[in-house]
């Protein structure tokens, strides 16, 4: 089931899955790639990233688990044919100051989709819970107010190790974060794609003049 709430697939209707010519639309075939999340896995579909702006930005708390994931991101956009110099990463003190830098990198207009990453481990109060969920509520917030697809790259776990078996290997969650992220750029070109037409409510079909990406106002970074 996880797969059907990440897969492409499920966010096309019928006008987009039926001949659609816009170019983002075309970035996404039908070839599932799977991906372990948790003990779940979840597929993608192939998706062409080459034409994606992607921002990373890293929390500095758990630098040597960030850094594993950041690297699973990575692979994810080097399969996804992300040009390297179309990725930015900047750093914040914490994952509570996430979701603001998101809102400065979203507004900037420089990117199609923001990878934020950061990890919470529970300790004998409650700063975790509440660090966690306002970090988390923050980032679906800005993803909403901006129209920019904000990741959920919070990894909240009870112990070390649950961060490990997370982290490094075949189930770096980071992976499917990449692929979500790109997945989610291209969605957002399809979906505004039809941003001109005077009838536009959403998932637009047809890119007449290339342009599918209205523009962001700039402020930040
Ligand atoms: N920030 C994290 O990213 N991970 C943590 O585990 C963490 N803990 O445990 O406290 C953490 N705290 C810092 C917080 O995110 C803010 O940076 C700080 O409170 C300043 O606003």
């Amino acid at each position: 089931m996880l797969s059907l709430v990440f897969s492409s697939a499920a966010f096309q209707g019928p006008a987009l899955l039926a001949g659609s010519r816009s170019p983002a639309a075309q970035m996404r075939t039908a070839a599932p790639v799977i991906m372990a999340g948790g003990t779940t896995e979840v597929s993608f579909p192939t998706l062409d990233g080459s034409e994606v702006r992607i921002g990373i930005l890293k929390a500095r708390w758990h630098e040597g688990h960030i850094g594993n994931l950041v690297g699973g991101i990575k692979e994810a956009l080097t399969e996804c044919k992300v040009p390297e110099e179309n990725i930015v990463e900047y750093e914040v003190p914490g994952a509570f100051e996430l979701p603001l830098a998101c809102r400065y990198l979203a507004l900037s207009g420089k990117v199609d989709a923001i990878i934020p990453v950061g990890v919470l481990i529970k300790g004998d109060t409650t700063h975790f819970e509440v660090i966690s969920e306002s970090a988390a509520k923050g980032l679906m917030d800005v993803g909403l107010a901006t129209g920019i697809p904000v990741i959920f790259g919070l990894l909240t776990a009870n112990n070390e190790e649950q961060v490990v078996a997370r982290s490094v290997g075949s189930n770096n969650h980071g992976n499917q974060w990449g692929m979500a992220a790109v997945d989610m750029a291209l969605l957002r070109k399809t979906a505004l794609s039809g941003a001109k037409s005077k009838s536009f409510l959403g998932f637009g079909q047809e890119d007449t003049d290339g342009a599918s990406t209205p523009p962001v106002k700039k402020i930040g970074f």
